[in-house]
């Protein structure tokens, strides 16, 4: 299942990997592609990812998730 997050926050390209690699660590969420550009993250997670997990992990390293499509 592919997601895509709106993230707030990220200013550099540190913020970018501080995001890839608090998502890449949730069990069940591969490929994660960060842009400081676009200002999201596109990853792919398994059914059993809950969005809330996804937040959690972003809010943890110091950014917000606004949006998850
Ligand atoms: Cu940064």
């Amino acid at each position: 299942m592919k997601k895509t997050l709106s993230i707030t926050g990220m200013s550099c390209q540190h913020c970018v990997r501080h995001v890839t690699t608090a998502l890449s660590e949730l069990e069940g969420v591969t490929n994660v592609q960060v842009s400081l550009e676009n200002k999201e993250a596109v990853l792919d997670m398994a059914e059993t990812v809950s969005l809330d997990a996804l937040k959690d992990a972003v809010k943890e390293v110091g950014y917000t998730v606004t949006d998850v499509k």
